[in-house]
């Protein structure tokens, strides 16, 4: 009841709705919208209320939730159905828990995760309401082989998202979003299969968009969109512009292609024609980046000839700095 009448007071806009029209139109008691605003306004929501004229919105807090990005989400099943949570372990961990239940394009998303998780186990900072925390079930129907391409379609889709609000990232292959050279996003994706057949997998999307400030065994090398370009960027719009790219990359990957995710990936990267070290296990290699193939593999040349790297297990640094 409270989301339908939050939704009703959002679609007047600045016009009041009185508490007779609400009543009407849902069924219930003054008593009981009375008590839905309260709950709205403990919320974070300014209302004001007006005897004999009503109800309207005066603002609505940042918060991540449906009601909120709705306005702006043009997606047919991506993250229209969104679990919202204030905090939780890891929004992969939870989605994946929930996979086999819920429809593809589901989106888990905390406003702080109190244990979030990075590639091969490693730690993903993730403080309360500064973020974008998410994760995105889906249920392609394709060889487990081809997964490792939907970390590539998230990158694109975090990339357009940001250019989307005039924020110029680069992509690291396969995984990482950078701004001036430090990483502002991560990708994680983990899946569930059978020997030739996907189960579910779990895109677990992590920007660091309002952080004031890194830990310092981070700073070198990580960064958020706030100490970047100096100013607070709306993580609804952005969370409404990435979803609404992300649908349209994996629809085109669902055929069977991700040519313009590639196109992005290649046009953006900050790897291309350079000498990068590649990290598999305790194994490592230098090389020289020549490309992304159609694909999604990184073409490199090593001494020994060139070869195309597949992203499943494998870290890459730069020989300059970080990237
Ligand atoms: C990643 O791992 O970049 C994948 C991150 C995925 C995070 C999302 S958030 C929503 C969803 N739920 C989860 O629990 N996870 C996903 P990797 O390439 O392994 O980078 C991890 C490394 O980056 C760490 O070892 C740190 O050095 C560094 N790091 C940790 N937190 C960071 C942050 N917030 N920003 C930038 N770097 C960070």
């Amino acid at each position: 009841m409270k989301d339908k009448i939050l939704k009703m007071l959002k679609l007047s806009g600045r016009e009041f709705i009185s508490g007779e029209k609400i009543s009407e139109e849902f069924g219930v008691t003054r008593a009981a919208i009375w008590k839905n605003i309260n709950t709205l306004k403990e919320e974070g929501y300014l209302i004001e209320s007006i005897p004999r004229k009503g109800y309207r919105i005066i603002s609505s807090p940042d918060v991540l939730t449906l009601v909120e990005i709705e306005e702006e989400l043009n997606t047919n099943y991506i993250g229209r159905n969104l679990f919202y949570y204030e905090t939780i372990e890891s929004t992969n961990t939870f989605a994946k828990k929930m996979a086999l239940d819920q429809p593809e394009g589901t989106v888990v998303i905390a406003e702080e995760q109190s244990g979030g998780i990075g590639r091969m186990g490693r730690d993903w900072l993730s403080p309360k309401g500064q973020g974008i925390w998410m994760s995105i079930i889906l249920k392609p129907e394709v060889e487990p082989m081809e997964v490792s391409k939907i970390s590539l379609v998230g990158a694109a889709a975090v990339h357009s998202g940001l250019n989307k609000m005039a924020l110029k990232s680069q992509i690291k292959w396969p995984n990482d979003i950078l701004i001036n050279g430090k990483k502002v996003a991560g990708i994680l994706t983990e899946m569930s299969c059978e020997l030739n057949q996907v189960n579910y997998l779990v895109i677990g999307i992590g920007i660091n968009v309002n952080l004031e400030q890194l830990p310092k065994d981070l700073e070198e090398k990580a960064s958020s969109l706030k100490i970047e370009t100096g100013g607070v960027v709306d993580r609804k719009l952005l969370l409404a512009h990435i979803l609404n790219h992300f649908e349209e990359l994996y629809e085109e990957f669902k055929t069977g292609t991700i040519e313009s995710t590639v196109k992005i990936c290649k046009d953006n990267s900050v790897l291309l024609n350079e000498e990068v070290r590649i990290i598999k296990g305790k194994e490592t290699r230098i090389g020289k980046a020549l490309d992304i193939n159609s694909s999604g593999e990184l073409v490199v040349e090593f001494k020994e000839g060139i070869e195309n790297i597949f992203s499943g297990e494998v870290s890459l640094r730069g020989l300059k700095g970080y990237i």
